[in-house]
């Protein structure tokens, strides 16, 4: 059966959970549309966090990768659609290391569009109640280097037919110290529309090309 590769990250700055690993590992080992369910959890620790996905996608030759991070400031799930070729870490990462203004990799495009129906994700967690949005910068931050490194993982395998992106979650009603909406998203909403995204993933469901674009 063909695999998915979900990914979350460990908890970082000071934080003692992280909904990304909670929600990847909850859906663990399920089957979703045809496609089985493999969570791996990666250190928030710039040296190591893209050895260990790559290691990861080795390991279990997924036919899709989808990689998840906590966004602390965001009350939605939000869909990245461009990882930037930047670190410019605003906190050290668990490591004491806190890059600045350095690439993900030298010589490297600018940056990589994802290979996520990102759009349509939006659009059907819209459509079953869950709040979700459209976003165009993953940060500059561990997630940002690891979209961007799978990205380019993944355009060197073109051809091959992995499809991967990422996908930021907002804090859990506990994490008081992050800036909690006004509803914040329980844990078992959080991994049911995860499950619904993976499902739209697998489904190969095509791109919306409906308005996403900002202004500002
Ligand atoms: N969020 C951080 C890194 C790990 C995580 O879950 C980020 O957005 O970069």
């Amino acid at each position: 059966m063909n695999k998915i590769l979900l990914t979350g990250f460990e908890p970082f700055g000071g934080e003692t959970v992280n909904p990304s690993w909670q929600v990847a590992s909850a859906l663990n080992g399920q089957r979703i549309g045809g496609a089985m369910v493999v969570a791996v959890q990666l250190p928030c620790v710039f040296a190591l966090a893209l050895g260990a996905l790559d290691a990861a996608r080795q390991a279990h030759q997924p036919r899709w990768v989808l990689a998840l991070g906590l966004a602390g400031s965001r009350s939605s799930i939000s869909v990245e659609r461009v990882a930037v070729n930047l670190v410019d870490a605003r906190i050290p990462d668990n490591a004491g290391a806190q890059p600045v203004d350095e690439p993900v990799l030298a010589g490297g495009p600018a940056a990589y569009f994802t290979g996520l129906p990102a759009k349509a994700i939006v659009a059907g967690l819209q459509q079953a109640g869950y709040r979700a949005e459209l976003s165009h910068t993953a940060g500059s931050y561990v997630c940002n280097q690891v979209f961007y490194g799978l990205m380019h993982a993944l355009s060197l395998g073109a051809g091959s037919g992995v499809r991967g992106g990422f996908i930021h979650l907002p804090p859990l009603p506990e994490q008081a110290d992050c800036h909690l909406p006004s509803r914040p998203m329980a844990l078992d909403e959080q991994v049911a529309a995860l499950r619904l995204a993976v499902e739209m993933l697998v489904a190969d469901t095509p791109e919306l090309h409906v308005v996403g674009g900002r202004i500002d």
